[in-house]
């Protein structure tokens, strides 16, 4: 035996001693991003306005946080390149800004420069020996668009579906793994409800009873557009594959009847909304959601449902629109139908449209690490009952962990311990699923960089690596957890 086999095989003893938890052999470890939050390249780069640009001049964050320069990857991707090589992932996941492809959301009118960033970006990667998930959409519509009425318009799907055609025919021979639209709940909820919290395109608060539950069909039907395109004139000659990002909340409850019940609709009007029509063997809105709108606009006095419907075909279409899941996973909450005794924190479910639509209380269980004082608390046994979900009702479907990952606690800075102990209890809830069987494929911790964090700005902080948004120059510096992560992706496995 040679000198170097001889070190392979100390190495493989060492590993073996220490990993006490082992991931599949093609398991792809991963790292996330989204156009809006990290590229900046606004001005002079050919790239339209987006829904997020109008939003934040009518809306400033409390640190008055622009998109402008974010973390200018539009300029900075290739040393990027270079920080995920050395992290050691080998997928990146990250999304493409429609308005800097389509200037005016439309492919009469293409921006060459915008076409030239997003091919030297996955050169680059892909070079570097790392698969680029391309997410197609993640909640920056080209204002233009909006202007014609956004998600509430129907033609919204068409709209999407040139644009997609685009992006396949362009890219579809290098990226192998696309999603097409990033959360469509938080999306229609949040940007076309306002509630708890708003997003853009906003002011659609007096509408809420109607206006998200339009915008979340419309967007079902766009992924499913999408989707078949894809599949049907595409998949044959690219062999990729094309899934829909889903962010899950995992509900727990007490163990009364009544409220196993209420935390079965709270899913289903969550997570359920959109993956029963897409991966549900039956297709269509999950059962209870449609009695219960059915049941609530009859009461209201409404000759139709809330509740918009899909036709016979639309519903077959949307069943065979996905090859994978693309999940995103952070927190859990607790769920009862009536007004929690002994309630130490708020239950604020019925403040809410939505809540006041499924008809049930949401809070959150004290004991569940809350982090920084934020809406996040760490509950990694959630991850694993979503997963299991999945499978049992899902046929097993393969799920891309997309997004999973916590913000800086201000105390620990650069020491990020807090965020090592979230992603491993993560990592071993995950672990557990996939000896439960899980169809697992891939983990990707959120986020790359710090970034743009929508309506907190650049306050809260989910990155791996540190940005000083101070500095024009936006440097990177790794945190604690770069080299926690680092060791887990070479040993494949979590060590001691
Ligand atoms: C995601 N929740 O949104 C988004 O996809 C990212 O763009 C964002 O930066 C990231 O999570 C961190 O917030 C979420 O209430 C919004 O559980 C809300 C929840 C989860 C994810």
């Amino acid at each position: 035996m040679n000198q170097t086999k001889t070190l392979l095989l100390i190495a493989l003893l060492v590993t073996t001693v220490h990993a006490y938890k082992r991931f599949p052999e093609n398991f792809q470890w991963s790292t996330a991003t989204s156009a809006f939050q990290v590229e900046g390249g606004q001005e002079g780069t050919g790239r339209g306005m987006s829904i997020w640009d109008r939003y934040l001049e009518k809306h400033p964050t409390p640190d008055n946080s622009t998109g402008k320069i974010a973390c200018d990857t539009y300029h900075k991707f290739r040393e990027d390149a270079l920080l995920l090589k050395d992290v050691g992932v080998k997928q990146y996941r990250f999304s493409v800004s429609w308005s800097r492809i389509m200037p005016d959301g439309r492919p009469d009118n293409i921006n060459p420069d915008g076409v030239r960033y997003y091919h030297d970006l996955i050169d680059s990667l892909v070079k570097k020996g790392i698969q680029p998930l391309i997410t197609l959409y993640h909640w920056d519509l080209p204002l233009a668009l909006q202007d014609r009425g956004g998600w509430l318009n129907e033609e919204c799907v068409n709209w999407f579906g040139d644009y997609v055609r685009f992006m396949f025919t362009e890219y579809g021979d290098k990226v192998k793994l696309w999603t097409t639209i990033n959360e469509a709940y938080i999306h229609a909820k949040y940007g076309y409800c306002g509630e708890p919290l708003e997003h853009a395109p906003g002011g659609f608060k007096p509408n809420c009873e109607w206006s998200m539950y339009i915008a979340a069909h419309n967007m079902i039907l766009a992924h499913s557009k999408a989707g078949n395109i894809y599949k049907k004139e595409f998949q044959p000659s690219q062999n990729g594959q094309i899934g829909i990002t889903l962010q899950a909340v995992w509900y727990e409850h007490e163990n009364k009847p009544e409220d196993e019940e209420a935390a079965a609709r709270v899913f289903d009007f969550q997570f359920n909304w959109f993956a029963q029509p897409i991966y549900g063997k039956e297709g269509d809105y999950p059962v209870r959601m449609r009695e219960r709108m059915a049941e609530l606009s009859r009461e209201e006095g409404r000759s139709r449902s809330r509740l918009p419907t899909f036709t016979p075909q639309q519903i077959e279409e949307i069943r065979q629109s996905a090859d994978f899941l693309s999940l995103n996973y952070y927190t859990s909450y607790v769920v009862s139908q009536d007004l929690p005794v002994n309630n130490t924190v708020e239950a604020w479910g019925k403040l809410t449209q939505w809540g006041r639509d499924i008809g049930a209380y949401i809070s959150t269980n004290p004991h569940w690490k809350q982090i920084a004082g934020t809406w996040l608390r760490s509950h990694p046994q959630g991850l694993r009952s979503v997963l299991n979900f999945i499978r049992e009702h899902y046929n097993n479907v393969p799920v891309y962990i997309t997004e999973n990952g916590s913000m800086d606690t201000p105390e620990e800075g650069l020491n990020d311990v807090t965020r090592i102990e979230y992603v491993r209890g993560h990592l071993e809830a995950l672990h557990e699923a996939l000896q439960d069987g899980c169809d697992v494929r891939s983990y990707a911790y959120w986020s790359f960089l710090d970034n743009f964090e929508w309506a907190f700005g650049y306050h809260d902080r989910f990155g791996i690596f540190h940005v000083d948004f101070k500095d024009p120059e936006r440097p990177r510096t790794p945190k604690k957890s770069v080299e926690w992560y680092r060791k887990v992706i070479a040993a494949n496995a979590l060590l001691d």
